[in-house]
């Protein structure tokens, strides 16, 4: 059972977030809180940031799972783990955080486009860019979605390389049968309040490789490892045991929130159907998404709507659509200092998506809201939304 906490609502002025934010019962929430005080245990691996990690790897079908304090941690300690050095492919049409992390741990991003349909890394795409320096790819399950994992692994296997997902947008998604998790050397998640999962703020790393779990478990904490030589980058990466208390709730509520997930999924397309140029993220069979992000492309050639248009007209309803993400990282300072590598398909995206409201806080009647201003604004006014829809 989940809450129902007050929410922003744009028929009466107030504005309506991308971020979705999925709230545990108020009554679980405040015996787990008050559990917490009674034990008076609060950080430095604590009994719940141990249970989360048990569930966590179950959940992924993984040997391990290491829980910290975000994702980008996550990040910057999972490539530290592995011992890199020299560069590590990434895609630019992605969160600052996956770039920023390459960064801090010492290693060079290089940027690779993406492909057009799942809008991911593809062995196809990477392979061009590797190069002698290459150490790693880095690829990005954006919207949930898998970054063609059997392709990157065989590529990643003929030459030698590391391969890492960040799958913070990937919470309880899967590809072919099997949960997202368990592919490549590790994979990240996020358990920020907007993810599916709200820790609040939270991030794991998951992993099948027992060496490489146990090195992130000594450098997720500065204290001295048992053996008292291991020579490694520490930090104080902890995950406080009140952000376990949350995640551990919403792990309880995750097939749940997909579920709900889902049917907005197929109200908004079924409510926007039929408008020229505006597409929906499509999911092919051997994907299971959690439905997390509700994204659109505006197509300029066959929209009379600019995809910045309909971001203006919805903005003007207190509907704050997003344009995740934009501009590409390879758009961004510092990473554009020396020149502007040639990505068309990730400037394609850049400029041609948006995103919508979704998460437990969203109701059917915030859709319609949504889909009659978008209808509006692609000229479609007074058009009945389809059938079926009411
Ligand atoms: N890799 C990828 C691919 C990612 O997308 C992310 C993060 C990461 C790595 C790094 O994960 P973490 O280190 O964060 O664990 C938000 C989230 O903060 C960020 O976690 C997420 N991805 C990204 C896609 O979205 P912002 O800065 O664009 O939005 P933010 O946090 O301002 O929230 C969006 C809206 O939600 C706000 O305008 C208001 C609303 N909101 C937000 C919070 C936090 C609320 O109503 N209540 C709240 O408590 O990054």
């Amino acid at each position: 059972m989940t809450g129902s906490p007050p929410r922003d609502d744009p028929e009466s002025g107030k504005p309506l977030h991308v971020g979705q934010l999925n709230l545990p019962a108020e009554d679980a929430f405040h015996k787990a809180f008050g559990e917490l005080f009674d034990r008076r245990f609060f950080a430095n691996h604590g009994p719940l940031e141990q249970q989360l990690d048990r569930e966590l790897a179950l959940r992924f079908g993984t040997r391990h799972a290491v829980s910290v304090v975000n994702a980008t941690v996550a990040l910057m300690l999972a490539l530290r783990a592995l011992d890199l050095q020299g560069e590590v492919i990434v895609p630019a049409f992605t969160f600052p955080a996956t770039v920023q992390a390459v960064d801090w741990a010492g290693l060079k991003p290089v940027f690779c486009d993406v492909d057009p349909h799942s809008q991911t890394l593809t062995a196809q795409t990477v392979a061009p860019r590797i190069g002698p320096a290459t150490a790693a790819i880095l690829g990005v399950h954006v919207w949930g979605r898998a970054c063609d994992p059997d392709g990157l692994a065989e590529l990643s296997r003929r030459h030698g390389l590391k391969l890492l997902f960040d799958a913070a947008h990937a919470v309880g998604a899967g590809f072919r049968g099997r949960p997202i998790g368990g592919f490549g050397d590790a994979e990240v998640f996020s358990f920020h309040a907007t993810k599916i999962l709200n820790g609040v703020e939270g991030g794991c790393i998951a992993t099948n490789d027992d060496d490489l779990a146990a090195r992130l478990r000594r450098m997720r904490s500065f204290h001295e490892a048992d053996d008292g030589v291991t020579r490694l980058y520490r930090l104080n990466a902890k995950m406080s045991e009140a952000q376990a208390a949350m995640a551990l709730l919403g792990l309880r509520d995750l097939d749940g929130l997909i579920g709900q997930n889902r049917r907005r999924y197929e109200r908004y397309r079924q409510e926007l159907d039929g408008i020229p140029g505006v597409r929906f993220v499509d999911y092919a069979g051997d994907e299971a998404s959690n439905y997390q992000f509700i994204v659109l492309s505006v197509e300029p050639a066959a929209s009379p709507l600019s995809r910045d248009m309909l971001l203006d007209r919805l903005r003007s309803r207190q509907i704050l659509a997003r344009r995740y993400f934009h501009p590409g990282m390879h758009r961004t300072p510092p990473y554009c200092d020396d020149g502007i590598p040639d990505l068309p398909v990730t400037e394609r995206l850049c400029s041609s998506l948006i995103q919508l409201p979704t998460g437990q806080l969203v109701t059917d009647r915030d859709i319609e809201t949504i889909c009659a201003v978008i209808r509006e604004a692609a000229g479609m006014d007074g058009a009945a939304a389809p059938k079926g829809s009411a």
